[in-house]
């Protein structure tokens, strides 16, 4: 496992950019005694977000990136220039990853497909420069805003394969065989259990060039919900599929009890599993003959349908297909997998408006306390009582500003 380049879990430290602080500066030259406040506006920090690539198939890239760290806002200055905004990071990640949050574990969001923008961090606003808070009573502001600070957040990247498939059965049940004979796909196959390590996924095409895809996974054993064999690490992938095939071979002493066994583990995992739609294949069917399948048959469980197949003879291969075809296809079923798909969905976090981030910073009471106490200082200061601005030039209302008023500069954005 040590070397294996698929990689479904990842935990990263992720901090925005704070945004620079507003300059205070007053106007300087010559033939223009006091010219004024004319700091200019901090700049923003940089955003973190990720972005779904549908040509990435794991976490890898991100495995040696313990830190994502974006750009800090510069400060503004004279002349009412505005700060430089802090460079912004968009992370790549795979279609079907999957963000919680590392401290508390709280599902946040996901990506699921192509070119999907997920805005994590919010950059710091900047502060604003002196010039703003020039008014009546007070034409000398010695105040300008300090920037918002960084967020830092460590978030977790769980990558939920997604396919239309999943093979769901004990080792050596011939899921990858079954795999490599209706994909492209190579899968590693051998009479040992867990020769499959990792998830993968074949594209399987049907008649009238459709396709879908099918995701190997490794075999499940009794306690895998409880961590047992390769365990819960690989579960999570059925959460996404949305058509399960359970895979039970042909010369099991009894097929029945092994495809409950599996089903009890799905359903200590995550009982939403059994809403899917399930299916059933006697793989190693050509160890058959007519008659004993016959047999078998009456014994198979009545709750699900089943198809005897073999990967070696192409036995019910496409008949299988056909099945598959049907139950992807299903409305009913298309219309049960989105809710199924993680826990603790919060509903404040489904619509991700334009600027609507997971994680912006609110200043809290004391620091909204203490900006105000700034503010009114500002009276306070002195050599500006003789000092001769124009009426008209001067803000109307007072300048009591919080950072949660969202003030934006005229000629900024
Ligand atoms: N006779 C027969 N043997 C099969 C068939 N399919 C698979 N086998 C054999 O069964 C053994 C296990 O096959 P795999 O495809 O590796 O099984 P798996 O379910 O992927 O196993 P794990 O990856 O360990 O979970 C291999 O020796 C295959 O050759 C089949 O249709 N007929
Ligand atoms: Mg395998």
């Amino acid at each position: 496992m040590a070397d294996s380049n698929f990689i479904d879990y990842v935990k990263i430290l992720c901090r925005s950019g704070k945004g620079g602080a507003g300059s205070r500066h007053f106007h300087r030259a010559k033939y223009v005694p006091k010219g004024g406040p004319d700091g200019g506006d901090g700049g923003r920090g940089g955003h973190i977000i990720l972005k779904g690539n549908s040509h990435m198939w794991t976490l890898l890239p991100l495995k040696y990136r313990r830190h994502i760290f974006a750009g800090n806002g510069e400060s503004g200055s004279g002349g009412r220039s505005f700060g430089k905004d802090g460079e912004d990071v968009v992370v790549e990640v795979p279609c079907g990853t999957v963000v919680f949050d590392a401290e508390t574990g709280e599902y946040l969001t996901e990506v699921t497909y192509d070119g999907q923008e997920v805005k994590l961090l919010r950059g710091g606003r900047g502060g604003l420069g002196n010039w703003h808070f020039k008014s009546s009573t007070n034409r000398t502001p010695r105040y300008a805003q300090p920037g918002e600070p960084a967020i830092e957040k460590s978030i977790i990247l769980e990558l939920k394969v997604l396919a239309d498939v999943g093979l769901v059965g004990f080792p050596n049940a011939g899921k990858s065989t079954l795999l490599s004979a209706v994909s492209a796909a190579r899968p590693k196959i051998a009479d040992y259990p867990f020769t499959t390590m990792e998830p993968q996924l074949g594209i399987v095409s049907y008649r009238d060039n459709r396709s879908f895809v099918m995701a190997d996974i490794p075999g499940i054993i009794e306690g895998a919900s409880e961590g047992k064999g390769l365990g819960l690490r690989f579960l999570r992938h059925i959460e996404r599929n949305a058509v399960l095939l359970f895979m039970v071979p042909a010369d099991a002493d009894d097929i029945e009890a092994e495809y409950k066994i599996l089903l009890r583990e799905l359903e200590q995992f995550n009982p939403q599993l059994l809403d899917k739609h399930r299916i059933l294949a006697i793989s190693k069917s050509d160890l058959l003959d007519e008659e004993l399948m016959e047999e078998v048959a009456k014994t198979l469980p009545t709750d699900l349908p089943h198809v005897f197949i073999s990967a070696v003879t192409g036995q019910g291969i496409t008949e299988l297909k056909d099945v598959l075809w049907r139950a992807i296809t299903d409305d009913d079923n298309r219309l049960a997998t989105p809710d199924i798909a993680h826990r603790s969905l919060d509903d404040r976090h489904r619509v991700q408006e334009e600027d609507d981030f997971i994680f912006q910073y609110t200043p809290t009471d004391d620091e909204i306390d203490e900006e105000a106490e700034d503010l009114r200082s500002i009276d306070a200061s002195t050599w500006g009582d003789d000092y001769d601005v124009d009426a008209d030039d001067e803000p109307a209302d007072d300048e009591t500003y919080r950072w949660d008023e969202d003030i934006e500069p005229e000629d900024h954005h």
